[in-house]
């Protein structure tokens, strides 16, 4: 996918750059271009030091947050000792800039700079991370688009990234998956070590690393060594220290590469108000299916007694578990098990079947339908999006209907780079249901997904985990004219 030449992009990042210096007197806000800096840091994992990368701000803190109508005016300075490159996921910007490398531009080299800008029109949570296998190594970071007006709501807010974790590389871990070998990339349940992972990763029963889940569908194809939230183990969490009877919006971003959760917030009713970032019409409930790529925004009003409320993020399928704490300032934080007593529940696409955008899409007939298979399996490890043309071509202005048919074992989070779509369809039952980025579509089942094609570009369209990406889960979607 070699799309631009060395030429072009050194064009089109001097356009970039000649953009933010031209007088800004069109604009509402004053935005000086802000810094992120893709660098290394140690975390302690489990009492283990690990390096990991860092997108750290101006003022070391992770991630960027914004107010809509910013620019995102930013200045990304690769000093992270490697090339990379990252992407803006729920953010739709112009396609050069949206950070997929061979796609959009080229790997950024070690030291090396490079300039965007372009306007937030839309608030929501969001977040950045490597299109590269570096994403599994935390080159990955939270991208929050606040909205001023919701200032007055008064809620304390809570962004937390969930993180799936291994000592190993992530080179070393899709090695394992393709060479299907023991001790390659999958570790036993609980085990630290690489060495003691090695000889207890295959689960009971031959059926290579993974455990099967109800209906033979398989769940995990990783045992990583620990689960993340803010990079820290549930052994370990964080505290958010709270207001008795206060009103909390937990800020929720699913950056594992490989692991599916469901979001458990034990005693307390939680108001879903966005997924992905874009507003729903809130549903109450205390347990929320969270697929890789995937993000929850959800309003909590707290009991008005001193206590601790573990959030907790349950493995799918496995009884690994990671979160985080919101306590009163006198309250007692409990020491918490990594381990629950039971595997965490499958997760499907039930609650995208109750859920309506808050803002639809305009009822419209398609212009363009496209059919994809999502294919693979196991043995081999190769991944596939059949059906649909590579690349897809698509016309400004049309409303495109994608009808996703998953015919694998695993269900797979597919995303669409540079849209927002709407879920119009769950096995052939047509509905209005939620605008977002990244949807899961389960073993067998058929998600038919919506979106209206404003903004030309070549677009990557492609399966959340890191590693059916890697193994060919990825196609595209080509405007016909796009420069
Ligand atoms: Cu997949």
């Amino acid at each position: 996918m070699a799309y631009l030449s060395r030429r072009r992009f050194v064009q089109g990042a001097a356009t970039v750059a000649a953009g933010i210096l031209a007088p800004r007197s069109g604009f509402t806000q004053a935005s000086a271009p802000r810094t992120l800096r893709a660098t290394t840091r140690t975390i302690d994992v489990a009492g283990r030091a690990a390096t990991v990368f860092g997108l750290l701000d101006e003022q070391g803190r992770h991630g960027l947050t914004f107010d809509v109508g910013d620019r995102f005016s930013v200045r990304f300075e690769n000093r992270s000792g490697e090339p990379t490159l990252v992407h803006w996921h729920g953010l739709t910007p112009p396609w050069r800039q949206d950070g997929t490398p061979g796609v959009s531009a080229p790997l950024l080299p070690d030291g090396a700079d490079s300039d965007y800008d372009f306007l937030l029109a839309r608030p929501g949570t969001n977040w950045m991370h490597a299109h590269t296998l570096q994403e599994q190594r935390l080159m990955a970071a939270p991208l929050i688009v606040r909205d001023p007006a919701e200032r007055s709501l008064d809620e304390q807010e809570v962004v937390v990234l969930l993180h799936d974790f291994s000592f190993r590389s992530p080179e070393e871990l899709l090695a394992g998956l393709q060479d299907g070998s023991p001790g390659h990339g999958m570790m036993g349940h609980g085990g630290m070590s690489p060495e003691g992972g090695a000889g207890s990763g295959m689960m009971g029963g031959g059926s290579r690393s993974m455990p099967m889940g109800m209906g033979g569908t398989d769940v995990n194809d990783i045992e990583y060594d620990a689960y993340l939230a803010n990079d820290r183990t549930l052994d370990d969490p964080e505290i958010f220290r709270v207001e008795r009877g206060g009103k909390v919006r937990l800020r929720l971003i699913n950056g594992s590469t490989a692991t599916a959760y469901t979001l458990d917030l034990g005693s307390l009713d939680g108001e879903l108000a966005a997924v992905d970032g874009m507003p729903v019409r809130p549903v109450v409930a205390r347990q929320f299916p969270f697929a890789m790529g995937q993000r929850l925004d959800i309003r909590l009003r707290l009991p008005s007694e001193a206590a601790a409320w573990p959030i907790l993020a349950l493995r799918e399928g496995a009884p690994q578990r990671t979160g985080f704490v919101l306590a009163t300032a006198d309250a007692p934080v409990n020491r918490i098990s990594i381990l629950a007593d039971e595997p965490g529940p499958l997760i499907g696409i039930d609650l995208d079947a109750k859920l309506a955008a808050a803002q639809p899409l305009a009822e419209r007939p398609a212009d363009r339908r496209v059919g994809v298979l999502l294919t693979g399996g196991m043995h081999g490890y190769r991944w596939a999006m059949e059906g649909m043309p590579d690349p897809q071509p698509v016309a400004k202005g049309e409303r495109v209907e994608a009808t996703m048919r998953n015919m694998s074992m695993m269900a797979h989070p597919m995303h669409l780079h540079g849209h927002h779509f709407q879920v119009v369809g769950i096995d052939g039952r047509r509905f209005s249901g939620p605008v977002r980025d990244t949807v899961l579509v389960p073993p067998m089942r058929e998600v038919t997904i919506a979106f209206d094609a404003d903004n030309p570009g070549i677009w990557a369209f492609h399966c959340h985990h890191l590693y059916h990406m890697a193994a060919g889960m990825m196609g595209y979607i080509q405007y016909d004219r796009y420069t």
